[in-house]
């Protein structure tokens, strides 16, 4: 049995390449794809907006036991909201606020149907949580946006059990991301939760990809006693069973599959049986890699066409989490011709993530380290590293994601990033070696309409990508296409952010100044960017910020922006700017 409390600031793992081992509190891969029950659905919420929950002890739920008797909170009579949801979006009086709310859910526990393990898994909470169950504080874990999970096995009860999760969003000086950031904060329990049951053994990690010569291999991690697994492929006539050795297994076959690639989402249905789990997934096969300044997809060169995505709903913001709000966002990122999606600044649902493999789109996976982390804080370095665990463990078989991304936007000035951010990449990599690794820089000098880029952390990455916004915050220095580039040789250049604001619509102003907001002068941007795109060598792929306006408080021009970064190829309802149509024009003749 695993101990139970741990939180990611106190576990730091360094794996051998690919060798699978988690941390107490890291969720068993593909929870979709095993013997669940929901407890989503509408939970007591309590907003504690002094953080008084802790002195109070709300988890002990009391109430008058004598007639002198009080307690200075209860959960009768709060409002219940959606879980999964973020709570700003659901309570009035939290709309813009970062606080604790404090969550109750009561459910009922068949003990004839259980098998024999069962486990408590969280898709998310922003941002750290605490979870009590039955009245006793089970765990903890910080970060917003990886899964995590406690076992429970013995300590649920036959009948109605409580749940009480505290989920805190106050932004933190050590936290990821750290005290700015350009998004809305959205808090609460904002992904599924649910009870996983397993058998005594029961396959917890598995990561199926290509070898070096595009054989199907894999390693199969256990909790439990050794046994023999079975992993099977019935499409490719694939059945492999690997004696009982360890709880950690390696399987190499000479089966060639065909490749997933955007033209050609190909996904395989796989099983891994061990005695008495069955889990099933469907899973791709492709090779990403580089080759000086190419990005090679299955061999040949390919050119990225991504747009960024924050993680919001359309219409009514909030933090998005389903299958259905993924279909529509992911719906105009095809229609724009993108073949990739970087999903910004953090990882998202895991929806997200299979339907863009599904739909053919290649995925942008990154982790929050973003501009002002502080690299020197106790515990920091740790949480960056149980992140990137976190978020490699759930979504490497996923074929679609060909980038990790580590960090966007820090700088050399900032003290221990580059000590940190190095072996970080070093540690993702032994990890994982079968995708692009990267981290997203702007500390570019443009002089004289030359770019240069010369970061350290150049060194650490596959594809060099730069945030550049020419024509937004900073102006051009001459024609588009005399822009020349002082770069690092030997990698691709990827531009991952430029663009500019408008509002839709916006009729205000001279079109030709930037402080009306106008689509006129967006469209500019975006015509002399591809004007420049076009004569720029060697150039691997380009991500426009961003695809929708999205809340973000710090944007705060009453009549233009209205709380909402203004940067979206399509606004806040789904209305297309005149950008959008460039930006499709240029991507359909690539
Ligand atoms: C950036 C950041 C992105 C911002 C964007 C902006 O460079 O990476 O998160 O939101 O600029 O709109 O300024």
């Amino acid at each position: 049995m695993k101990k139970l409390i741990a939180t990611v600031t106190t576990v730091l793992i360094y794996c051998t390449p690919h060798s699978i081992q988690a941390s107490d509190t890291e969720a068993m891969v593909n929870v979709y794809g095993r013997t669940t029950t929901s407890l989503n659905g509408f939970w007591n919420a309590l907003p504690d907006y002094i953080n008084s929950g802790h002195y109070r002890r709300v988890w002990e739920e009391k109430t008058p036991a004598s007639k002198t008797d009080f307690y200075e909170y209860s959960f009768d009579g709060t409002p219940k909201i959606a879980v999964p949801g973020d709570f700003n979006s659901q309570l009035d009086q939290m709309k813009y606020s970062e606080g604790t709310v404090w969550y109750k859910h009561t459910f009922n526990h068949d003990a004839d149907s259980r098998r024999e393990r069962t486990f408590l898994y969280f898709g998310a909470v922003n941002y750290m949580a605490e979870v009590y169950l039955n009245g006793e504080l089970i765990g903890q874990h910080e970060g917003g946006f990886t899964p995590f999970q406690f076992e429970v096995t013995d300590r649920l009860r036959p009948g109605d059990n409580t749940l009480i999760v505290m989920a805190d969003n106050r932004r933190r000086s050590d936290g990821l991301p750290g005290e700015a950031f350009d998004w809305f904060g959205y808090g609460g329990i904002t992904r599924d939760v649910m009870l996983v049951h397993t058998p005594g053994t029961f396959v917890d990690d598995y990561f199926i990809r290509l070898d070096p010569e595009g054989n199907i291999c894999g390693d199969i991690h256990l909790d439990g006693n050794p046994s023999d697994v079975t992993v099977s492929i019935p499409e490719l006539r694939l059945k492999k069973t690997i004696q009982a050795g360890s709880d950690s297994i390696k399987f190499t076959t000479n089966k060639k599959p065909q490749r997933w690639s955007p033209a050609n989402p190909k996904l395989y249905h796989v099983e891994i049986i061990c005695e008495g789990d069955t889990i099933r997934d469907r899973i791709g096969f492709r090779d990403i890699r580089t080759d000086g300044d190419k990005i090679l997809l299955n061999g040949e060169p390919i050119f990225v066409k991504a747009v960024n995505i924050h993680e919001e709903t359309l219409g009514n913001p909030a933090r998005a989490f389903s299958r259905e709000h993924a279909i529509k966002m992911l719906s105009y990122a095809k229609d724009l011709g993108c073949n990739m999606v970087r999903l910004a600044h953090y990882p998202h649902n895991e929806h997200t993530v299979r339907l863009a493999e599904e739909m053919g789109l290649m995925v942008w996976d990154e982790i929050p380290v973003y501009q002002s982390i502080q690299f020197t804080a106790p515990g920091v370095e740790e949480k960056i590293h149980s992140m990137m665990h976190e978020m490699v463990r759930r979504d490497k078989n996923r074929c679609a994601v060909t980038v990790w991304s580590l960090s966007n936007e820090t700088w050399p000035s900032t003290p221990g990033r580059t000590d940190v951010l190095t072996p970080l990449t070093g540690a993702c990599r032994q990890l994982d070696d079968t995708r692009l690794i990267t981290h997203v820089i702007n500390t570019q000098h443009y002089t004289d309409n030359v770019m240069h880029m010369n970061d350290p952390l150049y060194d650490a990455c596959d594809l060099l990508c730069i945030n550049e916004y020419v024509g937004w915050y900073i102006p051009w220095q001459g024609e588009p296409e005399q822009m020349q580039w002082d770069l690092p040789s030997g990698k691709p250049l990827f531009i991952s952010e430029f663009g500019g604001e408008a509002k839709y619509g916006s009729n205000f102003g001279p079109k030709d100044s930037a402080g009306y907001w106008s689509e006129e002068f967006q469209a500019d941007i975006y015509r002399k960017q591809i004007r420049m795109f076009d004569a720029t060598q060697n150039l691997a792929g380009v991500c426009p910020w961003i695809l929708f306006d999205y809340l973000s408080l710090g944007r705060m021009h009453p009549v233009y922006q209205g709380g909402y970064n203004r940067k979206g190829l399509v606004d806040e309802y789904g209305k297309k700017k005149q950008a959008y149509g460039i930006m499709k024009d240029y991507y359909s003749r690539k």
